[in-house]
Formats: structure tokens, sequence, C-alpha cells
């Protein structure tokens, strides 16, 4: 099975563009299943099941951060889509910690922007984008010419990853995303974080990268509790 984990700041156009990536795969006979991460509130497992009658779920991370809850119950969504027969899982995720980022070793990883945040956004959002594997730059309708170059020339000195301009409403461009989902390897176990976590007290925070709440102390959560305290 191939992992996809999609990030990028609230109402970029991530689920947009997963939508259209969902669609042209299904076509293309893969089986997909779709996870979507967020705080507090979230519709688009909904919507996923509802249009594409694929496997579909909301997880939320209420007070944990985001990317923390992410590490935790990652290795059981793996689990769960790989029960339910899927080839390609699709992981959303709200992307609201800076200093940490959702993506695996051995994953795919699409950071999605929209072009319209401002051109400094590249360089705000640190391993978000520098770790990611390929950059998505959405509204592209919105903008102009000039601004839409300004903005990839500031993406690619912050990181040199191959970018995919989209308007996601209208499909433009879905096509090469979804060939690079294609080229992607299949996940392998045990998974492991791409990047370091930032200094602090928990034991994600203090660098431990294997993904499960098995693997953590502090407080913790799996795929359907609420968050607990593991430890001493
Ligand atoms: N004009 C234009 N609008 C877009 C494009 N992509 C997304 N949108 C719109 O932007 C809004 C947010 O899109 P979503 O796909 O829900 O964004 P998201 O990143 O999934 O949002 P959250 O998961 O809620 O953080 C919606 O109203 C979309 O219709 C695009 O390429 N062009
Ligand atoms: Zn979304
Ligand atoms: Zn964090």
């Amino acid at each position: 099975m191939k992992l996809i984990i999609c990030a990028g700041p609230p109402t970029c156009g991530k689920t947009t563009v997963l939508k259209q990536v969902t669609n042209k795969l299904l076509a293309q006979g893969r089986r997909v299943a779709y996870l979507k991460e967020d705080v507090q509130f979230a519709e688009e497992a909904t919507m996923f099941s509802e249009e594409f009658g694929i496997p579909s779920k909301a997880a939320y991370s209420g007070e944990i951060c985001p990317d923390h809850s992410h590490v935790l119950i990652l290795k059981e969504a793996v689990e769960w889509a790989e029960k339910n027969q899927a080839d390609i899982f699709i992981v959303e995720t709200a992307g609201l910690c800076l200093r940490c980022a959702p993506y695996v070793e051995g994953g795919f990883a699409i950071c999605v922007l929209e072009v319209t945040s401002g051109m400094n956004l590249p360089r705000k959002i640190g391993p978000m984008l520098t770790l990611a594997d390929i950059a998505v730059v959405t509204k592209i309708d919105l903008v102009s010419q000039a601004e839409r170059e300004v903005f990839r020339m500031n993406l690619t000195e912050v990181a040199p990853i191959p970018v995919i301009e989209t308007d996601a409403l209208h499909g433009i461009n879905i096509d090469r995303i979804v060939r690079e989902v294609e080229k992607s390897p299949e996940i392998k176990q045990p998974m492991v974080l791409r990047g370091n976590p930032p200094l602090a007290v928990c034991t994600i925070c203090a660098g431990k990268k294997e993904i499960g709440w098995e693997n953590h102390f502090g407080v913790v959560r799996t795929l359907e509790s609420d968050p607990f305290y593991q430890g001493e």
C-alpha cells in the first residue's frame, strides 16, 4: 500500500486537490482509503465516503498538537486502511504546527499552499514544506501570471522540490499529481518520521521518531480513544 500524506495550512485547498486526485485514481482502478486529521471539526470524511463510496475516517486531535496526534495514531490508521484493502491510503492533515511535519520515511509527502496566501508564506512554514516530496500550489485562477511566478520562485528558493500549480476547482494539472502518486513507493513498517521534532518535553518533542502511541510516554491517544497518560 502507498501512503500519501498531504499537509497544508487551513483552507488552502487540500480537500479539493485530494478529491480530484481520488477521482482519477479510482478511474484507474485503484482502491483508495481516506483519513482526515483535524483539531475539532471536519466533514471531509463523510464527503469522501458519500461521493466516492470509499473507506473514510476522521480523527480529531483535540487537546494534543495535531502533528503529535498524527504520530500517535498513524500506525493504527495504516492498519485500518490495509484491513479495508486499500492500495493507496490518503491522509489529509491540518498541518497547524509549524515546527513539526507529519511526513514519514517511505511515504509520499504533498505540501499544499495557496498562491493567494502572501508571497512570503513559503519562508514561514518550515518543515511542512521543506520535507515534502512535491508542492502543490492552488488557486492560480485568482492571481496574475507575475504573482504566480514570484510565489513559485520564493517556494523553490526554500525547498528545491517539484512544484505543481493548479486551479483545483477545475482539475488543472491534477494528472501530474496522480503520476507522482503512482511513482511513489510502497510503505514499509516500522514507519519513522522524516523530520526531527522540536525540542521540548514529550517523547515526540524529545526526538523519538517511531510511529505508534505504544512507542511514546506522556499524554498519548489511540486512533479511537480520548487522550490518556502513559508512563511512570
Ligand atoms: N478559486 C479557487 N478556489 C479553490 C481552489 N482550491 C480550493 N478552492 C476553494 O477554497 C476553499 C477551501 O478549500 P478546501 O479544499 O476545503 O481546503 P482545505 O485545505 O481542505 O481546508 P481545511 O481542511 O478545512 O483546512 C473552498 O471554498 C474551495 O472551493 C482553487 O484552485 N481555486
Ligand atoms: Zn480539507
Ligand atoms: Zn508539534
